[in-house]
């Protein structure tokens, strides 16, 4: 993918190595690049006006994904966002996420990853990709908090305790409980119980919070909200009853039926 490839016709094609600095857009998909800054480069380069260019991607944004807790999370915050993004599928029961061209992109070998050609980054670990796009394209903070407040700093707490605590632990018990070769009692009850207290612990940061509405944090919803949706979505999975934590219950078919969210749920098609 890190290359700029000469056409026979006098074009080139741009891949995610390049940022593009000026163009003009002459149809869906099609520019002519006045010029570029090759991403390992710090001076742009002025192309030849003759020259012609295809853009594959006018948004930059490639979100490799598949239909899971992970994946849904960064689907969901891109819609929320309203950004144009392409989707490539990731088959994870076909392990195409362990192939040499996708651990170049995502050395840890899984989904989700995000390619953004506009700056030249690819990022994966979802908690780091919501980061990411926070930073980037909530400027205006609306799924977010400004940098330096008392949210801010409660969003990344509760978003590091979905990221290091209900994302793995829950990813453990659905190990235990569906998916291995044996059955091992004390795997299932350990992560199924440790599943059960996390979700008490969200309970307790949606009740301290109720004053505000039903948000983790603040005042409206932020990443920690959206990282800790997808995961809520596959509780019935493990038989649990989210009607036991009447806050969650309540918060996850509030956030969950945003039409933004539904779509973000159904990506990859
Ligand atoms: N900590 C990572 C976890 C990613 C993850 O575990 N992804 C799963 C799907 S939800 C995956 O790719 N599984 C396939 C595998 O383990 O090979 C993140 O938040 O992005």
């Amino acid at each position: 993918m890190d290359r700029v490839d000469p056409l026979p016709t006098g074009r080139i094609l741009v891949t995610h190595s390049i940022i593009v600095k000026q163009f003009c857009t002459i149809a869906h998909n099609t520019a002519y690049i006045k010029t570029i800054v090759p991403i390992n480069q710090s001076h742009p380069v002025i192309l030849p006006s003759s020259l012609r260019v295809i853009v594959s991607n006018m948004s930059g944004l490639t979100l490799y994904t598949w239909k899971t807790p992970n994946g849904y999370k960064v689907s969901i915050f891109l819609e929320l966002l309203g950004l144009k993004y392409d989707t490539k599928s990731i088959d994870i029961s076909k392990n195409t996420q362990k192939e040499d061209w996708f651990l170049n992109l995502n050395p840890n070998g899984r989904i989700p990853t995000l390619v953004d050609n506009s700056t030249g980054i690819t990022i994966s670990e979802t908690g780091a990709i919501l980061q990411y796009l926070a930073d980037l394209y909530d400027k205006e903070h609306r799924f977010s908090y400004s940098k330096g407040t008392k949210e801010y700093y409660l969003q990344l707490e509760t978003l590091y305790f979905q990221m290091a605590g209900v994302g793995p632990m829950q990813g453990q018990a659905n190990h235990f409980m569906l998916f291995a070769p044996e059955k091992v009692p004390y795997g299932i009850t350990r992560y199924t119980n440790e599943t059960k207290r996390l979700y008490s612990v969200v309970e307790e940061y949606l009740r301290r919070n109720q004053h505000n509405g039903p948000y983790l944090v603040g005042n409206h919803y932020c990443i920690s909200d959206i990282a800790l949706l997808g995961w809520s979505n596959s509780l019935h999975r493990l038989g649990l009853d989210m009607k036991q934590w009447p806050l969650v219950s309540q918060w996850f078919e509030k956030l969950k039926s945003l039409p933004e969210v539904q779509k973000g749920f159904s990506v990859p098609p």
